[in-house]
């Protein structure tokens, strides 16, 4: 059966292109830097904003119409698994992502929880046998049941710590099951609300215990998917422990696990912890940290977590700057972990969305790759910091100075000159070089 019959298959036509079912921009086999852009770009369809979510806000109900939505359980859940391959095969995505709850319903015990995940993984599993489309990650939902209240794997209650590590060890089960690339810790109820009722030190030492063992199951049972943190400073808990990637990677080096997970960088996670998507993308690169990237878009003016599809190219030009730097997104992808909005209720609204967030990919990669190649911003870069490459500069990065010898330096200086950042001039190179792309020059 169909869900999405008056859809068909999305091509490439340009960027004369009116066709609203068409890629203007993202033309997966055009070559970049002598690769594929869909080898670069390894868009993902993220399940749980596509098939489970129904546009309920904290505000009002579902106004999502769904062909599915008169199904209910299991039957339900098989009928999301048919539509979600049509559409990722119609949208010729290579890669989706789900939680556990997203792909099968959860039941009263654990068992039979386990036994409807059983089903559905056995039924995507036959479904990606004939389709080119592969798992990106897979994680466990432990925020939206009550038992998470105090958190999971921070939880003050050993019973629930003792849960989360069942459905950790179950979704690693599915995720090797699946041939999954990564596997997704985000820590939605992982902190705090008020320290007056909180052991912090307890509870981080915990959270590290519990990756320690996730990293010993996957060993075990021979899943070889990377390990990724998702950091969020807030929402839902008021102080979430995975901040921003800093953080996260403080926590990783303070209990010896930076050797065994990279950061899945959201957009919107960023501007909520008061930083830009670039910044987040650039502190997990410089430090051999990124992984993988849930590519959406926050709104300033709305103080939550709005995931809405990326279409600002200034911000996808910036990220596919960072990604190309970091040599790619290795076993990573980009992740629509996006949601259309409540008012476009419409089914085919799904692929309008997902046709508007891989377009504004598709042309940040452009972007990035010509300004890399005309090594626009790291000519600049290189000669703004060229007082490292001789005299006392060259001495300070190869360690020959302390600050004896920095004084004395100093002392013997006269008026010190410095040069202009020329940032308005670089913004409006950049600014050049997107409507280059887009007139394609
Ligand atoms: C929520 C997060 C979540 C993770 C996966 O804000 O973005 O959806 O990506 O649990
Ligand atoms: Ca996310
Ligand atoms: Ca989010």
């Amino acid at each position: 059966m169909a869900y999405f019959e008056e859809i068909n298959k999305i091509q490439y036509e340009g960027s004369s292109s009116k066709n609203p079912f068409a890629f203007k921009y993202y033309n997966p086999e055009e070559s970049i830097n002598g690769k594929k852009m869909e080898e670069i770009l390894r868009f993902s369809v993220a399940y749980w904003h596509t098939f489970t979510a129904d546009g309920t806000d904290p505000f009002g109900v579902g106004t999502a119409i769904r062909p599915w939505d008169h199904l209910k359980g299991l039957d339900l859940a098989k009928a999301r698994v048919e539509a979600a391959f049509e559409l990722f095969e119609k949208l010729n995505v290579p890669f989706f992502c789900f939680h556990d709850s997203d792909i099968a319903p959860e039941a009263d015990t654990l068992k039979e929880t386990y036994e409807n995940l059983d089903v559905i993984t056995a039924m995507i599993k036959d479904y990606m046998k004939d389709s080119k489309v592969k798992l990106l990650w897979n994680t466990a939902n432990m925020f939206t049941h009550p038992r998470y209240v105090h958190g999971a794997a921070t939880s003050s209650n050993a019973d629930v710590y003792a849960f989360a590590a069942a459905k950790v060890k179950k979704g690693l089960e599915v995720g090797k099951e699946l041939g999954a690339e990564n596997y997704v810790f985000w820590g939605g109820r992982e902190g705090y609300e008020t320290l007056l009722n909180t052991d912090m030190k307890l509870e981080l030492d915990n959270l590290a215990r519990f990756f320690h063992m996730a990293v010993d199951y996957a060993k075990e049972i021979g899943f070889d998917g990377q390990f990724l943190i998702e950091p969020k400073p807030k929402e839902p808990t008021k102080h979430q422990y995975d901040f921003d990637v800093a953080t996260g990677h403080a926590f990783l080096q303070n209990y010896d696990l930076d050797k065994y997970f990279k950061f899945n960088v959201e957009a919107n996670h960023a501007t909520l912890a008061g930083h830009t998507f670039e910044h987040e993308l650039r502190v997990a690169r410089i430090n051999g940290m990124l992984g993988s990237v849930d590519a959406n878009q926050g709104d300033t003016l709305i103080g939550w977590d709005t995931d809405e599809f990326p279409t600002d190219l200034y911000s996808t030009t910036l990220a596919m700057y960072e990604v190309l730097q970091n040599g790619g997104l290795g076993k990573g992808g980009l992740n629509f972990d996006a949601k259309v909005r409540r008012g476009s209720f419409e089914a085919e609204d799904l692929f309008h969305a997902h046709i508007a967030g891989m377009d504004s990919f598709a042309i940040g990669l452009k972007v990035a790759a010509k300004l890399l190649e005309d090594r626009v911003l790291e000519d600049f870069v290189a000669d703004r910091y060229s007082s490292y490459t001789e005299g006392i500069g060259l001495d300070i990065v190869e360690g020959r100075t302390d600050f004896h010898k920095l004084e004395e330096y100093a002392l013997q200086l006269g008026n010190i000159q410095n040069r202009s950042g020329r940032q308005e001039r670089l913004k409006a190179i950049v600014n050049q070089y997107l409507l280059e792309t887009l007139s394609g020059k």
